[in-house]
């Protein structure tokens, strides 16, 4: 029971010592719209909302976005993003129905950038009048700070791969630590 017990604790003290960074950043607990819903009227804005305030260092945005694709590819909206605490609004423009991307990228509390996306489905009413689309970003009239449109999906498969390699680092230590304390605390013949 001690040996268990010794050998928990450190693989307690693995995790912690291995997975502090990533267990730090902002997650995303809602949004408008939520992933996968289906809209039928624009809202007043679209937003990300996530766990804890956001590092909005220069009070401008700046690494803040919300792009909103469609299944062209084609960018709808100004660009422009205001953070207010956790979350992240911006005003909505749409094309015509079918299914779009929504991807952000926030700031973490930890000076990280954070960027992900889902898809949600646009199904206006007869008469809506869509907007047309942009085959670059928006840019908020110069004042989007952020850099190329291409810096959201990349950032975000970086960020999952070194996520992984903070899990999988956390839970090899975690291993190594249980059969060296198995070993060193086995009792003697
Ligand atoms: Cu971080």
């Amino acid at each position: 029971m001690k040996r268990l017990g010794s050998a928990i604790a450190l693989g307690l003290l693995a995790v912690l010592l291995t997975a502090g960074p990533a267990s730090a950043h902002n997650y995303l607990v809602s949004s408008t719209p939520a992933p996968g819903e289906t809209l039928t009227a624009l809202p007043e804005h679209f937003s990300v909302t996530t766990n804890e305030p956001l590092l909005d260092l220069g009070g401008d945005g700046s690494g803040f976005g919300i792009e909103i694709i469609d299944a062209d590819g084609l960018y709808y909206g100004d660009g422009c993003v205001t953070v207010e605490g956790p979350s992240v609004y911006t005003v909505p423009e749409m094309g015509a129905a079918g299914t779009y991307r929504f991807v952000y990228q926030v700031v973490s509390a930890d000076g990280h950038t954070v960027s992900d996306e889902f898809t949600f489905d646009w199904a206006p009413g007869a008469g809506f009048a869509a907007s047309a689309g942009s085959a670059t970003p928006g840019d908020c009239n110069g004042l989007y700070a952020r850099g190329d449109g291409a810096a959201g999906p990349a950032e975000a498969a970086s960020i999952d791969l070194g996520t992984v390699l903070w899990i999988g680092g956390a839970l090899l230590a975690v291993g190594i630590a249980v059969i060296v304390t198995l070993v060193v605390l086995r009792p003697k013949k």
